[in-house]
């Protein structure tokens, strides 16, 4: 039972938090850096997705910043593959929060990363959990979730939040459904009960499936993003 004085805490906890997502998101709105918070449950295939909608996207610069509890594992492939990335560690947080990413953001000289492009698409790959993400603004555009046919067509109706809030859904490891019993009409009604706009890709890392429709459909919201901030006829 929560008592008035924990709910008091959580709403200052989250009303500090909003503020300083709403600056980040203003200050990159305005620097052309389009932010994706990555969301999905540990294993789901978040990283092996950004390195192909990155090799796939032509009019932004794409850059990452990786959020894990411990290790920089998926920074380093990342970084070996020559995407501009960087790491940072909640060391026990199961999420990222705005505070996190206003100083990640700041190892970033996003002129030098957007190069001669349009602007930059920042992938902020949130901790593996697809409960807590949901609840942290961090300063994004969109939030992009990312789920897949190997964990049942159930989540949905039982982790509502995430795909409430989902902006972008690619539905992963499509390659692997001939194998699994997943419900796909199951699961595209408890989606839709809950979110019945957002795009629904399906997708698989092994045939490269999706990832190109998936990389045209951010484009067009990075550029819906910049004209809604103001920003249109900026081009390099
Ligand atoms: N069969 C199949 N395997 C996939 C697919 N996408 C990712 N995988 C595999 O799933 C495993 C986890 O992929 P990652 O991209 O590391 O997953 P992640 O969500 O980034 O994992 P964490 O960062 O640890 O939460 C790897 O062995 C991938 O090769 C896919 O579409 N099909
Ligand atoms: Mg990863």
């Amino acid at each position: 039972m929560h008592d008035t004085r924990t709910i008091a805490v959580m709403e200052d906890i989250h009303g500090e938090n909003d503020r300083l997502a709403e600056q980040v998101n203003h200050t990159l709105t305005h620097k052309r850096v389009f932010v994706v918070n990555e969301m999905g449950a540990p294993g789901i295939g978040k990283t092996t997705a950004l390195i192909h909608l990155i090799d796939r996207i032509t009019r932004f610069s794409p850059c990452v910043i990786e959020g894990d509890i411990e290790s920089d594992l998926d920074t380093q492939t990342l970084t070996g593959l020559g995407v501009p990335a960087r790491q940072v560690n909640t060391f026990g947080a199961c999420h990222l929060d705005a505070p996190l990413v206003a100083d990640a953001v700041l190892g970033f000289d996003f002129g030098a990363v957007r190069g001669g492009r349009d602007g930059v698409i920042l992938f902020i790959e949130n901790v593996g959990n697809l409960v807590c993400p949901a609840e942290f603004s961090i300063g994004e555009h969109i939030k992009m979730l990312v789920c897949s046919v190997t964990e049942g067509s159930d989540k949905p109706y039982k982790y509502p939040l995430a795909f409430e809030k989902a902006d972008l859904v690619l539905l992963n490891k499509v390659d692997l459904a001939p194998y699994l019993d997943f419900d796909e009409a199951f699961f595209m009604k408890g989606l839709r009960a809950l979110n019945p706009g957002a795009p629904v890709i399906r997708c698989s890392s092994k045939t490269g499936e999706g990832f190109g429709e998936a990389a045209s459909v951010l484009e067009s919201m990075a550029a819906t993003a910049f004209l809604d901030g103001g920003l249109a006829g900026d081009p390099a």
